[in-house]
């Protein structure tokens, strides 16, 4: 490819690349959502509750933008352009639960509740459960638990949770466990059974063989 058609090819990637940078204040412009379930739930809550990386889009790390390639570039700004609910989106700086957040609500709704970040809540499912745990996304907002690890969330519900899914193993294991202690108790009942009989015949035998 001559140089020109390079540096032709070039612009529009480097006025895309500009444009997401000044566009990356504004990609990590969601800590008003951050702020308030912090003080709502009085829990410390980093960007990884919709972001791929912890501290946030801003950077060059894993899943910051920086970091993108054109083909990623082009998947941010694909899912930058669903203002509306719509599709299933796949942006490269959103994990899944990120995903969902756009793609049920829309961006635009999302950038308008920055000023009033308790309707993200209120707005949102309340049956969803990002990651399978048995408690719903509202519910893990409010506590400021993550949506996306099911191995994280107010212990007394998981607790519970656990229990009605894993009730049958439970009550097998429960059921196996007494079993197996009633064959203990009645082993050791032999033992003691053939021991005493063992002893019985020793000293009848020692009787009849007389002083
Ligand atoms: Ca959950």
């Amino acid at each position: 490819m001559p140089s020109w058609s390079r540096c032709v090819y070039r612009v529009p990637l480097l006025a895309a690349s500009v444009s997401l940078a000044s566009y990356a204040s504004v990609a990590g412009a969601y800590p008003d959502f951050q702020r308030h379930i912090q003080a709502e739930s009085g829990r410390v809550v980093s960007c990884a509750m919709c972001h791929v990386h912890p501290d946030g889009p801003d950077g060059v790390k894993h899943g910051q933008i920086g970091s993108l390639g054109d083909a990623e570039l082009q998947a941010l700004n694909h899912s930058r352009a669903m203002l509306e609910p719509g599709p299933a989106v796949d942006s490269p700086i959103l994990n899944d639960f990120g995903d969902y957040l756009v793609s049920s609500l829309g961006r635009k709704r999302l950038m308008a509740w920055k000023s009033n970040p308790a309707k993200l809540i209120s707005a949102l499912n309340r049956v969803h459960d990002q990651d399978g745990d048995g408690i719903p996304d509202t519910r893990e907002l409010r506590d400021g638990t993550d949506p996306t690890d099911p191995r994280h969330g107010d212990p007394w519900l998981l607790f519970l949770v656990n229990i009605r899914r894993y009730w049958f193993h439970l009550a097998m294991l429960s059921a196996a466990t007494l079993l197996g202690l009633h064959s203990l108790n009645r082993l050791f009942r032999w033992f003691a059974f053939e021991a005493q009989r063992a002893v019985n015949a020793k000293g009848k035998a020692r009787r009849a063989e007389g002083p």
